[in-house]
């Protein structure tokens, strides 16, 4: 005695069908103390009932068409599975015994031979009656079984399905969250074939499109709160906005009353074709929260006049238990006590519930679909013409007396079209092709929910092929602040990169969480969410955005900036001033000064201060070749001529203080002396140091070098001096002439001679030295064009110095001191010395 248990009277052929009119069963202790019984079932489920008015409402069309079947009359014969796997392999038992026993005795049946089996509903009830149907190649037609596994014909090779397979569902979701730019989503899956292949199909397809998976639960499958709480602090804790379930909706509501206690509102449900239009979870305690759902629906018909077929149910035209439980459960009376009886009187069509919408006819289709499947193979197999057919010889099979693989056959091959909108037909796989309206949740008017349609994803050859077309317009969307309804939540663990930062890794969470780093100096992104900075090319910098390499800016001690101008225009000044000494020489050149001081060696001086802080304006200007080699040579040799001279100048100084000292006095020695030496040694000293010049440039000259290491954001164009050991000892010799001028004009400096040069000349060294020793730190201190800015300096203020100490004091005596600028007081005391 089954329960649940609903049966046909005559007929030629039966259609098994399995449908799970309650959710689930009763647990039962211990038995093993008396002989099993099958379990009782509870939980009246009103949809399935629909399902099976379904195929029972195609069965009696069916047998009214003449062009179907027209001598054969169908019957039915329905089993309730109870949503579970031993209650759907206890009713694939009876099938096959044909009794209401679950002992296999092949199809005999009392009534009439079963053709073929349409269900058992949800795909882990499949998965394991196929198992057993395969086993004997007994036709199966799902409804609602929509697990990739069953495509498997190896395992099933007689299970077909009117429902598209899950591949192309997890595929249309996985498209959905790619076309909307969420990168980081939650899943939930129901502790099935469905949930669990339909998740893990959907992460391997979205893996590839770079999304990542926040949390990933799965419902328990007998109610567990603690199981529940686990997976509600999931998604109040995630991040993550959009939260894919996959789940029959029987196994989904206890999650969704555990979520409506709490507050978690702008999340935005994605949801697996079970249970978008489902009234066990659109129910107006979740409305709160799952308003905004986007969902997948399988194609929906309109299915003329079984509205009012699903009227006519009443417990007074059927025996079944069925029927009446389903009435208490419609009209909340009973049939057994006193208290709210039943009558028998009430009215279907004056209540709403789940049963009589007929709203959104999608399993329910799928289910008439079904039936049609059947008939139309078994048609087929009718129409057969013997010495046609398909069969050994040419034979056909017989109507009322098959095989089950024979129907097999018909059933793979069918083609037709119901309501002449959608033609149905199966691949090799038993597969049909996907389609799904996409539907969102929607406030309507009256405070309640309605599914409005605002796309659809179309696949074929297990989504080889597909086509997602959504109107963006039409959906109103739940996001986290509330504020607009026309804008896509966002869903990412992190925000994109902006170009000019690049994503850093953290440690142990997803790709999709990242850090932006902000790229170094010197190097740029310029896409978004770029994975490394590139380096620039060596003439170019990165600008400040990091998002560009620029061209570095070439810097050198420019003439038209201001620290350039005054250097040339000191120079220039220092150069005159010298030429307006050599003139005043030239004017007042038979005064006696003019006369004592050798006036060609005074001259070859003044040339030579010229020439030093004339090329001090080599220095300025963009470095050229030939004015890198130019510029240190010039200047140690223009030194080396002063000095030399000055040392000339000196030696024969300290000579005549010798002299003087040692009181051996040959004044016509001393005269004819002091020219003679002081040009050999001016020539000796120009001489070494030219020589040094000349090796210096053609063994290692210097050349222009552009320095892109000292400064990242310039290249700063330079005299790279090539020779350092070259460099110097051509100073090094200067060094070496100054040395020398100083210690003999220090030793002479007492000497009162004309006008004190000895002791000038020390005060001129002094300067000499004291300028070129703050050189060294300074130079070496600063970079790019302020360092040739300090040499310039340097060689002014050593240049100053010099012609201070040298001309000028005799310059004052020339021009405004005439009456000193006599033989008596030039010579005076040399002479009295002398005499
Ligand atoms: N395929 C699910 C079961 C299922 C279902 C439903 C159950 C589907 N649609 C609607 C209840 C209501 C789709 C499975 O298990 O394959």
């Amino acid at each position: 005695d089954l329960h649940g248990f609903l049966e046909s009277k005559n007929h030629h052929l039966i259609i098994g069908g399995m449908f799970p009119f309650h959710f689930r069963t009763i647990l039962t202790n211990d038995t093993s103390m008396e002989e099993p019984k099958s379990p009782k079932c509870e939980g009246f489920n009103a949809r399935s009932l629909r399902w099976a008015r379904a195929m029972i409402f195609a069965i009696n069309e069916i047998n009214q068409r003449i062009d179907i079947l027209p001598r054969i009359t169908l019957g039915y014969q329905i089993f309730d599975t109870c949503f579970t796997i031993s209650k759907s392999v206890e009713g694939t038992l009876s099938f096959l015994t044909g009794q209401n026993e679950t002992h296999p005795n092949f199809r005999c049946s009392a009534g009439a031979p079963l053709a073929a089996v349409i269900g058992a509903g949800g795909s882990a009830l499949s998965i394991a009656t196929a198992r057993i149907l395969g086993l004997y190649y007994f036709p199966q037609v799902g409804y609602a079984s929509s697990c990739s596994v069953l495509s498997d014909k190896f395992q099933f090779p007689s299970f077909t399905r009117t429902i598209p397979s899950d591949i192309y569902q997890s595929k249309g979701i996985a498209e959905l969250v790619t076309y909307f730019g969420w990168t980081w989503v939650g899943t939930i899956a129901a502790d099935d074939d469905y949930g669990k292949y339909g998740i893990k199909l959907f992460k391997e397809e979205v893996e590839k499109n770079g999304v990542c998976i926040s949390f990933s639960e799965t419902l328990p499958r007998i109610y567990n709160k603690e199981a529940i709480d686990k997976i509600v602090g999931e998604i109040r804790k995630s991040s993550a906005n959009i939260i894919i379930i996959f789940s029959s909706d029987i196994d989904l509501s206890a999650l969704m009353d555990a979520i409506a206690e709490t507050n978690i509102t702008g999340k935005t449900y994605i949801s697996s074709e079970a249970w978008t239009t489902s009234a066990l979870i659109a129910k107006p305690s979740n409305y709160k929260f799952l308003w905004g759902t986007v969902g997948f629906a399988v194609r929906k018909a309109l299915i003329p006049s079984f509205e009012n077929f699903l009227h006519e149910l009443h417990p007074e035209n059927s025996t079944d238990d069925l029927v009446y439980e389903f009435w208490e459960e419609a009209f909340n009376c009973t049939w057994r006590t006193n208290k709210a009886l039943c009558t028998g009187n009430e009215n279907l069509r004056s209540i709403q519930n789940t049963y009589t919408d007929v709203s959104e006819l999608r399993l329910t289709y799928s289910v008439y679909k079904s039936v049609y499947t059947i008939a139309n193979a078994l048609h087929d197999l009718d129409i057969c013409v013997n010495g046609h057919g398909p069969f050994p010889n040419n034979e056909c099979a017989d109507v009322l007396n098959f095989e089950p693989w024979q129907l097999m056959y018909y059933l793979k091959n069918t083609k037709f079209s119901v309501f002449s909108n959608e033609s149905l037909k199966f691949d090799e796989f038993g597969d049909v092709d996907g389609y799904y309206d996409i539907l969102n949740w929607q406030w309507a008017s009256n405070e309640s929910l309605v599914f409005s349609k605002i796309g659809r994803y179309t696949a074929t050859g297990s989504g080889a092929t597909f086509e997602l077309r959504i109107d963006n317009s039409s959906i109103i969307w739940n996001t986290p602040t509330g504020l607009d309804y026309s804008l896509p939540p966002r869903s990412v663990c992190s925000e994109s990169c902006i170009p000019g930062t690049r994503k850093g890794i953290r440690q142990g969470e997803p790709v999709c969480c990242f850090d932006c780093i902000a790229c170094a100096d010197g190097e740029i992104t310029n896409e978004t969410d770029a994975r490394e900075c590139i380096a620039c090319p060596s003439d170019f910098w990165s600008n400040s955005h990091k998002n560009e390499c620029v061209l570095k800016e070439v810097e050198f001690l420019a003439t038209d900036e201001a620290l350039g101008i005054t250097l040339v225009f000191l120079a220039v000044f220092g150069a005159s001033l010298v030429i307006a000494f050599t003139v005043i020489y030239v004017m007042y050149r038979e005064t006696a000064l003019v006369k004592a001081n050798d006036r060609s060696l005074s001259f070859v001086i003044q040339i030579s201060l010229v020439c030093t802080f004339m090329t001090s304006i080599l220095f300025v200007g963009k470095p050229e070749e030939w004015s890198c080699m130019a510029r240190q040579t010039t200047l140690a040799l223009g030194f080396s001529l002063c000095l030399s001279c000055i040392l000339g100048k000196t030696i024969v100084l300290m000579l005549a203080k010798r002299a003087a000292k040692s009181k051996v006095a040959d004044k016509t020695k001393q005269i004819t002396m002091k020219p003679l030496y002081q040009k050999i040694v001016a020539v000796i000293g120009l001489t070494i140091e030219v020589g040094i010049c000349i090796a210096y440039l053609i063994i290692y000259p210097p050349w222009v070098y552009k320095n892109m290491e000292s400064q990242n954001v310039k290249i700063i164009l330079e005299c790279n001096e090539g020779s350092i050991e070259f460099l110097c000892s051509m100073f090094g010799f200067d060094v070496f002439l100054a040395i020398l001028c100083f210690i003999t004009a220090f030793v002479a400096r007492k000497l009162p001679d004309n006008f004190n040069e000895a002791k000038f000349i020390t005060f001129g060294m002094l300067v000499f030295f004291i300028v070129w020793i703050s050189f060294v730190p300074a130079y070496l201190s600063t970079r790019g064009k302020f360092k040739v800015a300090v040499e310039i300096f340097a060689i002014l203020a050593s240049s100053f110095g010099l012609l201070g100490c040298i001309f000028v004091p005799k310059g004052y005596i020339i021009l405004l001191k005439p009456e000193r600028n006599t033989e008596e007081i030039v010579g005076g005391r040399q002479a009295t010395n002398d005499k």
